[in-house]
């Protein structure tokens, strides 16, 4: 019986992901090389640090471990700039009501993100009072596809990864949401995200649909 929902962040409540990928692009570019769209899909729910790293061998450079710290820096501002202005409004479609209605139904609510913003971004959605855990890179060793953003995200909730439904728009999350025994609904491509469920977006289905299927 499905008690609980953990949601990814970016690409699952708010379309951060547009902004993550022009702040990354910025920086491929003063590092003299440059990336797509496609490419774009593999920094999806990975780390910053993660991210960086595959930047940087797409353009080619060659960076020391300073000036890696500080490129993560440099990147972080930029993004921050863009996001400086987000509000309820940028919430992806039908997001909002999904998660108050599944909160209004009794559902505990859960946020794995990897994101290090995510607490920040939250609050400028009007979201963070129904949460009852907030898990995000800065409380994870390990990265998505590994599970522990939403092994602790569940454990947060006092609920077995088989009693939460998580909701992924990455193919790295929907990994991890599998290597923790969770079932996944995937806010995408059914080829690309290969989760159980797919939609593209929460306002397409109801958590009450969700949890009778699952
Ligand atoms: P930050 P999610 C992820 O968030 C993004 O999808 C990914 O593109 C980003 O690199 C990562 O957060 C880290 O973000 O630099 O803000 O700490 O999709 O797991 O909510
Ligand atoms: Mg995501």
């Amino acid at each position: 019986m499905i008690k609980g929902f953990l949601f990814d962040l970016d690409g699952v409540i708010v379309d951060t992901a547009v902004f993550h990928f022009k702040a990354w692009r910025k920086l491929a570019q003063k590092l003299g090389g440059d990336f797509t769209a496609e490419q774009n899909e593999q920094l999806k729910g990975v780390s910053r640090v993660d991210s960086l790293k595959k930047v940087v061998a797409w353009t080619g450079a060659t960076v020391d471990d300073l000036t890696f710290i500080e490129l993560m820096e440099v990147k972080n501002e930029w993004y921050l700039e863009l996001v400086i202005q987000l509000g309820p409004k940028d919430a992806l479609p039908g997001a909002l009501d999904f998660i108050r209605h599944a909160h209004a139904k009794g559902i505990l609510i859960g946020l794995g993100s990897a994101s290090k913003n995510a607490p920040m971004i939250l609050n400028k959605l009007g979201l963070t009072a129904l949460f009852t855990t907030i898990i995000d890179g800065n409380n994870v060793v390990n990265g998505k596809p590994h599970p522990e953003v939403f092994l602790k995200g569940a454990d947060g909730l006092g609920l077995k990864p088989t009693e939460c439904l998580v909701f992924e728009d990455s193919i790295a999350g929907v990994q991890a949401a599998k290597a923790g025994g969770f079932g996944c609904v995937g806010i995408g491509s059914a080829e690309v995200l290969k989760a159980d469920v797919h939609f593209q977006a929460l306002g397409s289905s109801t958590p009450e649909a969700l949890v009778a299927q699952f």
